[in-house]
């Protein structure tokens, strides 16, 4: 089994924002969850460095383009790891590896018919870096999304015909439902589909900053198709990550691309839907690869009502609140205040009361005091017990949910089931009042069951909840004594975690 997961490559004009962690959370989370299951795991992010918005902003700046891509691409390979994403490759569309497939994939696109020259005339937003269609326009010639006036571009390019897929695209998503997620999505891009087709500049001759056409030098690619590219391309040059060695792929002589491709989710914004939507399987028809199993929209993180974004200027700053309170709590609370796939508010208030609420008394407290108990009552050994069955109906099974769940992406709904036996483990612990048990003696047995019962359910949780909180589920499984965090070791009839001495835990999410 193999599973590839991506991120939209950012832009480099500006710095990143809480806008680009959410995906690249999003996807570290499918991706550490998959590494549970012991499948081959390909996670990508990286940086979109060509075009007008990138060549506009080093322009403002009275720079070079590649000496602001190479200044801010630092700063978005260096939030991967502030995040705890555990990416294996960053891709920078400057490589050279990148433009070289870029060049040769195009090429062939040429040569398959998909190519010919002509003239572009209409409206052109250069933060968007899109050609917009007359009915998506704003009062005045304005963009909808940037709110900036909008350039009436006519230049001679060569076009992609990506009218000619029109019966194959609506044939794609009448045989492939989950091609597109949510089915807002899907909808949202096959009425683009069916509104008619026509075809898209494929190069720029006003701009230099990009990829040269290799069989018309005076002109370079259009940045989309170019950024596009890096899905496929990041494959052909990156090294082999670890959950593929160990599976000896490269030993048997097979290629990341043989291995990885197609990928199995992109996950993107909604303001890119019609890019991966419409014309990257259009793109990879022409080119006569396959295509990727699904892409998943999430929604807008808005503040005070507005789509945050570093061009609107409203923008939460996530290093803050990973200094502060650290890379687990952000990672919790964007994935559980705004249900993934939806626009949601974030504040800083909304942020402090999850905190407060669920991390700190929640699950916090709840561990904090099972493993105090332990120590206290038993010596910090449980006793090798099989669970109270009273928690069998909320416990068994649970990971094939959680599990059914990421396989749609639905990472807001699986932290939610986890979110419940959490609850429940606490409500168990006020039902059973293990407190009052260690009064009698008479109830030591019963003492013992419900402590391997707390020390069971708080396995299940912290392993499931692993891929959302990695450094404290780590700390938490660590005081349990228990080393692997593979999807075997959540079941709930496991007896790992009991017979053996308790470390001691530090509190999980201090209260500041
Ligand atoms: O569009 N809420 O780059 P970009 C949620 N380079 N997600 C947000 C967000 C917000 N307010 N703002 C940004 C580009 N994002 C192109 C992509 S891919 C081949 C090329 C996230 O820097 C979201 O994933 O503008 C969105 O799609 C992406 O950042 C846009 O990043």
């Amino acid at each position: 089994m193999s599973f590839y997961v991506t991120t939209p490559i950012y832009y480099v004009n500006a710095a990143p924002h809480l806008g680009h962690a959410y995906t690249t959370i999003a996807a570290d989370v499918m991706a550490r969850h998959h590494r549970q299951r012991g499948e081959e795991v390909f996670f990508l992010t990286g940086t979109d460095e060509h075009g007008e918005p990138v060549a506009d902003a080093a322009h403002a700046l009275g720079i070079a383009p590649q000496e602001l891509a190479d200044r801010n691409a630092e700063r978005f390979r260096a939030l991967a790891p502030q995040l705890h994403a555990s990416n294996d490759f960053f891709i920078r569309t400057t490589d050279a590896q990148h433009e070289a497939i870029v060049q040769r994939v195009l090429a062939r696109v040429r040569e398959n018919g998909y190519v010919y020259e002509g003239t572009y005339e209409g409206w052109y937003c250069p933060r968007c870096a899109d050609f917009k269609a007359e009915n998506d326009i704003d009062e005045g010639n304005r963009c909808p999304i940037h709110h900036i006036e909008l350039t009436r571009e006519q230049e001679d390019n060569y076009f992609f015909r990506l009218s000619a897929f029109q019966e194959r695209l609506e044939e794609l998503y009448a045989q492939r439902e989950d091609f597109v997620a949510p089915r807002t999505r899907y909808n949202e891009a096959l009425s683009f589909i069916r509104s008619g087709l026509r075809d898209v500049p494929l190069t720029r001759h006003k701009l230099s900053w990009g990829v040269r056409v290799p069989w018309d030098p005076e002109h370079v690619f259009y940045v989309w198709f170019d950024a596009l590219l890096n899905y496929y391309s990041a494959l052909s040059y990156a090294p082999a990550p670890a959950s593929v060695s160990a599976a000896g792929a490269a030993e048997r002589g097979a290629s990341l691309t043989e291995r990885m491709w197609p990928a199995t989710y992109h996950l993107i914004g909604k303001d890119i839907l019609r890019f991966h939507a419409v014309y990257w399987p259009a793109l990879l028809m022409a080119a006569e690869l396959e295509l990727p199993r699904h892409v998943f929209v999430h929604g807008f993180l808005l503040m005070e009502g507005e789509k945050m974004s570093k061009s609107l200027g409203n923008v939460l700053d996530p290093f803050a609140v990973i200094e502060r309170y650290g890379a687990d709590a952000l990672r919790f609370y964007l994935l559980r205040d705004v249900p993934f796939g939806q626009d949601g508010s974030v504040s800083t208030a909304a942020f402090e009361l999850r905190y407060e609420s669920e991390l700190a008394n929640e699950l916090g407290n709840l561990a904090s005091r099972t493993i105090a108990m332990v120590h206290r009552y038993r010596d910090g050994v449980p006793a090798v017990l099989a669970p109270d069955a009273e928690l069998d109906a909320d416990f068994d099974g649970l990971a094939s949910e959680v599990q059914w769940m990421i396989d749609r992406a639905e990472l807001t709904g699986a932290l939610e089931l986890i979110w419940q036996r959490v609850r429940r483990l606490n409500r168990y612990v006020e039902e059973r009042a293990p407190w009052q048990l260690a009064k009698d003696d008479t109830r030591a047995q019963e003492l013992d069951g419900v402590l391997s019962t707390l020390v069971a359910g708080l396995r299940v949780v912290a392993v499931l909840a692993h891929p959302y909180l990695p450094d404290a589920t780590d700390r938490l499984l660590a005081a349990l004594g228990v080393e692997d965090r593979s999807l075997e070791c959540a079941r709930w009839s496991s007896t790992a975690a009991l017979g053996a001495r308790l470390g001691e835990l530090a509190p999980l999410f201090p209260k500041s």
